[in-house]
């Protein structure tokens, strides 16, 4: 028979639920040592509160089948166990019963499983949605873009085979009856620098390798391509081009069909892998200078290639790629390149054109996606974008990220702290304020107006004169360094300067120290494309290059923004779409550097934790009551603890009965509150009592049940 006994060794097996159940919530070891527990059981999923933990299994875990599915559909969050299907639901029926737009932000380092996340709660809505006519095609085409974005926008990366190089945010947009009835993708920075170079057994993006492994014999003598990575400059640089677990070839074909799916034209897609074959070509043009200072193409069969593909003009293209025209006051005057700028020349023109091809490719799956109905709709939005990144080395792009996980941070401050005070003030419940650190002050640090570390990176790139990254850094060591959060090499202790050379500067981010290196943040933040390959360009016959780069972007004479300066603006607007919204939480994390099951390291856990501001989410939601119920769910789920009310209440409301309720069993007034809608209790141990005892009650009368059928009783 069940006993208390064996609940409670259970208990100790998998250990908690809810991280808000732990006796001892202050100790990091406690709560590590409870996710640890879990998973070694295979139990991924733990709760703070509303909040879902995830740790990645790295390995296929049976949970997400059609039985799982109707094993949460239209449950409430506390009667089965944590999962994201859970989440999803809660969200999903906010949005249905209630109308209120959602948002599932997902959150966590490289590799830690957001990504996989998302799909979840994809793949979750679309299950316990309609499946008919109309609706199926939506969800149809949701899912399937998918693959298509990944092709194009991940990569395998030293941490994750598959990492996505992009920031995500999805709406899923519903009608009244909660149906999904159309989507929207917006696409944060792709990391373009990948297209030319990777590092060592990293890869380019998905997609150059599937054209090459998975193109029939006629695509790719139409695109001129060989099969071997090898043959291309920009695949060879990190020296990996076959991953054991990549189907480079299968995945191909998945993307191909997902296209059509998604309503592009064989002549769009065509385009496409123009574009995707040009770039690798562009890679192999190379020069030199017969003369000094003039650099030359110096294989020209790579130039007519490209040209082709791109359907330019071969000698426009040539001449374009070896000068550089600047508008003077008067006139435009044409300068040649060396050979350095040359190469330069030619590497900004791969990034720009498959960043503006990724983003095209959002747009025109976005018109896809477009619900053809002028119903109103509601939204469940969902968030992937990266995680904090401290590498070995660290750039303008982790300085991008890092700047938009603050303003995540702040968000995830904001938004739960804000709506636990408000539920607290609507319910009329009295409770202590706790401090928690505020990242305001590193955020004014990066973006203040005219003050901020962007501020003066803008100002020192749009400076006439010579800019360079040693003005730069200059620069922000003598307006910066009194800034608290901010460490110039001067500044640092004898300990932290032996690690850091001059051309660097640290920022004390919420998450951890992160030391930046200024080498090429003017450029990359100037983000310069030539006028004469953006003439090129605008000129092309291809549909899809024409589009991307317009005439007017040429004739243009305003100097368009700088790249962390439109970063910043699509940050904001992100904040705004999600302020809106009611937040739901994912916070991933990965249990050890080797991408290997089973294997769960403690430090590396525990880093993870601590930036994630996770024990701070603990004690917050313990500072106050562990845990609220609405009347009626109490009622009705304890009911059968007290004679009072069992098997029904019926002297007063549910308020009444759950006051009857508790007195029987005990609660003392310190206990617990009885708010407006809800029991609020302060200690988990409260609950968890209760929770027992109903267990118990439960297998009890289970037991006599099937005593009963035996024919025993
Ligand atoms: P990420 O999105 O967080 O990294 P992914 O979602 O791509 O990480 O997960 C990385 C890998 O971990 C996946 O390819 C799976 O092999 C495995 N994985 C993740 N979640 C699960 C799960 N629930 N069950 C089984 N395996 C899982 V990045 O995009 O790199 O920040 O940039
Ligand atoms: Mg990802």
């Amino acid at each position: 028979m069940y006993t208390m006994e064996r609940h409670l060794q259970d208990r100790d097996r998998v250990g908690v639920h809810d991280a808000v159940l732990l006796e001892d919530f202050q100790s990091e070891d406690v709560f590590v040592e409870n996710l640890q527990k879990r998973f070694n059981e295979n139990v991924i999923y733990t709760y703070i509160g509303q909040v879902l933990i995830s740790v990645n299994p790295y390995k296929e875990i049976n949970i997400y089948g059609p039985k799982d599915v109707k094993a949460y559909d239209g449950k409430h969050f506390f009667e089965v166990p944590p999962h994201v299907f859970a989440i999803t639901d809660t969200s999903y029926r906010a949005l249905k019963e209630e109308q209120i737009e959602q948002c599932i932000l997902i959150s966590g380092e490289s590799g830690s499983g957001k990504t996989e996340a998302s799909k979840k709660v994809l793949q979750y809505i679309a299950e316990v949605t309609d499946h008919k006519g109309e609706v199926e095609r939506v969800k149809n085409k949701l899912l399937v873009s998918n693959p298509v974005l990944e092709a194009f926008g991940n990569a395998k990366t030293n941490r994750n085979d598959n990492s996505s190089r992009f920031g995500k945010y999805m709406d899923i947009q519903f009608n009244t009856e909660g149906n999904p009835q159309g989507g929207n993708i917006l696409n944060y920075l792709l990391e373009k620098s990948r297209v030319i170079s990777q590092v060592k057994g990293e890869r380019n993006f998905h997609i150059f390798y599937q054209l090459l492994s998975g193109a029939d014999e006629e695509l790719l003598n139409k695109l001129s391509l060989r099969k071997s990575p090898e043959s291309y400059y920009f695949l060879t640089h990190g020296d990996k081009s076959n991953v054991e677990n990549i189907n480079d070839q299968k995945n191909f074909r998945e993307v191909t069909e997902a296209l059509s799916t998604l309503d592009f034209t064989e002549k769009e897609q065509h385009d496409m892998f123009s574009i995707v074959a040009a770039i690798l070509h562009l890679g192999n043009i190379g020069f030199v200078e017969h003369e000094a200072g003039k650099a030359k193409v110096s294989k020209s069969e790579a130039v007519e290639i490209v040209a082709k593909l791109m359907g330019c003009d071969e000698a426009e293209l040539r001449e374009a790629l070896t000068h550089k025209t600047i508008e003077t006051v008067r006139d435009l005057v044409t300068s040649p390149l060396n050979r350095e700028l040359a190469v330069y020349a030619r590497d900004a023109l791969a990034k720009a054109v498959y960043d503006r091809l990724f983003s095209w490719l959002v747009s025109r799956i976005n018109d896809s996606l477009q619900s053809g109905s002028k119903r109103k709709n509601v939204v469940i939005g969902i968030l992937d974008i990266y995680g904090f990144e401290i590498f070995e080395r660290n750039s303008f792009e982790q300085l991008c990220i890092n700047f938009c996980n603050e303003k995540l941070h702040q968000l995830f401050i904001d938004l739960t702290l804000k709506s636990e005070q408000e539920e607290y003030m609507k319910e009329g419940i009295k409770w202590e304020k706790i401090e928690y650190f505020d990242n305001s002050i590193i955020l004014e640090l990066i973006e203040e107006k005219h003050k901020g570390l962007i501020a003066y990176m803008d100002e020192e790139c749009l400076r006439p004169g010579d800019p360079n990254d040693t003005t730069l850094i200059n620069k922000f060591n003598t307006y910066l360094s009194g800034h608290n959060h901010y460490i110039s090499h001067k500044k640092a202790s004898i300990k932290v300067q032996k690690t850091m050379g001059r051309d660097e500067f640290l920022i004390i981010h919420y998450a951890g120290h992160v030391t930046y290196n200024v080498k090429t943040f003017i450029e990359k933040n100037n983000d310069l494309l030539f006028r004469d390959l953006k003439e090129a360009m605008s000129n092309s016959s291809n549909s899809i290059l024409n589009t991307v780069f317009t005439k007017s972007e040429v004739l243009n004479k305003k100097r368009p923004d700088t790249a962390i300066t439109k970063f910043k603006n699509s940050l904001n607007n992100l904040m705004g779409i999600l302020r809106d919204k009611e937040p739901a939480y994912i916070r991933c994390i990965k249990p050890n550097d080797i991408k290997k099951s089973g294997m769960f390291d403690e430090d590396l856990v525990k880093h993870q934790v601590r930036y994630l501001g996770l024990m701070e989410n603990l004690r917050v939601r313990r500072a106050g009551f562990a845990y609220r119920r609405v009347y009626e769910q109490f009622l009705h789920r304890y009911k059968c603890l007290s004679e009072e009310t069992w098997p029904n209440y019926r002297k007063g409301s549910a308020k009444d009965g759950v006051q009857a309720l508790v007195k029987s069993l005990g609660y003392t007034d310190g206990d617990y509150q009885m708010g407006k809608t809800k029991i609020f209790i302060r200690h988990p141990k409260t609950l968890f009592d209760t929770e027992d005892a109903f267990q118990e009650r439960k297998n009890f009368v289970a037991a006599i049940i099937q005593a009963s059928w035996k024919g025993v009783v």
